[in-house]
């Protein structure tokens, strides 16, 4: 158990910048090694908008006119192709996801989804689904058909949580994670920076991070990406510098788990990402899209890395026994 107190987290997080990220740099060298890889992800909506849920952010959900259009879901032979390029690109991990508040396994599409997993599967990469709710029978099913990871995100504090969504609540994702937990998928779940939440609060959904046994395999920083139409349209871009603590202080309290620099990216500068990548992030999405808005294009990600001197995962870093 990994367990940590509000005050601790706190006087990780708020210590002067610098001291924050050589602490994080420190434990990210130490775990991971010296030797430079970002694992390379690929997302694809393979069923895009139309969900019922109020997710504030969120430009799939119904509740809001947002420009996005909601489409079926997309078939096995559809997503092979688009799986196979990415892997040509590079991608190590591929990701899909499903505008759902959850899916059943009784739900004739869950068979199409079960379907595209294994076929995707075939390809060497990690599979990682992000579908909603799971019941323990879909967890396993899932898992029998080769998901390696499973993404479903606390987004933020549970104090917050009511603010941000109310047609489901925060115990709810808690439980679909413990189903993901005890079928034996590795879990991935971070949050979104910038919905108007308080210092305290991220640090409450870190502690609530902590509390999740084994850890997050996986822990996605996204910063809003504020969509027109949705109740947060309006809110200011996250400051660079307050991502970077929250990247610092999850490296910290995460050392093995992958911290994964998400949505946002386009808004970043180069230097703002070098700043992440240095306090210990070391996986991204890549490719032109992540589910309905953009992200920097290959060409530049790429380059981005090649300047860093910081090539490329080919395969998933493993952790150093320490
Ligand atoms: N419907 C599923 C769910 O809610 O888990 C899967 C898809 S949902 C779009 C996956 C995650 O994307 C959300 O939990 C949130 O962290 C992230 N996300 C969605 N919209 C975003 C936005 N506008 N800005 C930043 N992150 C966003
Ligand atoms: C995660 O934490 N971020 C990704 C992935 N998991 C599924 C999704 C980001 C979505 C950004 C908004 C959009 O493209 O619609
Ligand atoms: Fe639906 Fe997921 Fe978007 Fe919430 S975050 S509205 S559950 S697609």
């Amino acid at each position: 158990m990994n367990i940590r107190s509000l005050e601790d987290i706190k006087a990780i997080y708020q210590q002067p910048l610098f001291n924050l990220m050589k602490e994080a740099r420190e434990v990210y060298e130490s775990n991971w090694g010296e030797e430079p890889g970002i694992q390379l992800c690929t997302l694809l909506s393979i069923k895009t908008g139309g969900c019922s849920e109020d997710c504030s952010y969120c430009a799939q959900s119904s509740h809001y006119k947002t420009e996005v259009e909601s489409g079926k879901l997309m078939t096995a032979e559809e997503v092979l192709p688009i799986a196979q390029k990415a892997r040509e690109n590079g991608t190590t991990r591929f990701c899909m996801g499903a505008a759902w508040k959850g899916i059943k396994e009784s739900d004739s599409r869950f068979g199409t989804v079960l379907e595209t997993v294994r076929q995707v599967s075939q390809l060497g990469m990690e599979v990682c689904v992000t579908l909603g709710s799971l019941t323990e029978g879909a967890a396993q099913a899932l898992k029998a058909a080769g998901v390696t990871a499973y993404n479903h995100n606390l987004d933020t504090s549970p104090e917050h949580y009511a603010n941000i969504v109310t047609t489901h609540t925060f115990e709810d994702r808690v439980k679909t994670i413990q189903h993901v937990q005890k079928a034996g998928m590795a879990v991935c779940c971070g949050g979104i920076m910038g919905m108007g939440e308080t210092v305290q609060d991220r640090i409450r959904f870190l502690q609530v991070l902590t509390e999740l046994t084994p850890a997050p395999e996986s822990i996605p920083i996204n910063c809003l990406t504020a969509i027109p139409g949705t109740p947060l349209e309006n809110l200011p871009p996250l400051d660079v510098f307050e991502l970077v603590r929250m990247v610092a202080t999850t490296r910290i309290l995460f050392p093995r788990s992958k911290v994964r620099l998400s949505a946002g990216r386009t808004k970043l500068s180069k230097e703002g990402q070098a700043l992440c990548f240095f306090a210990g992030a070391n996986s991204i999405f890549y490719g032109d899209k992540l589910l309905t808005t953009d992200n920097p294009g290959v060409d530049e990600d790429k380059e981005l890395l090649e300047s860093l001197g910081l090539v490329s995962a080919t395969q998933i870093p493993v952790a150093l026994e320490v």
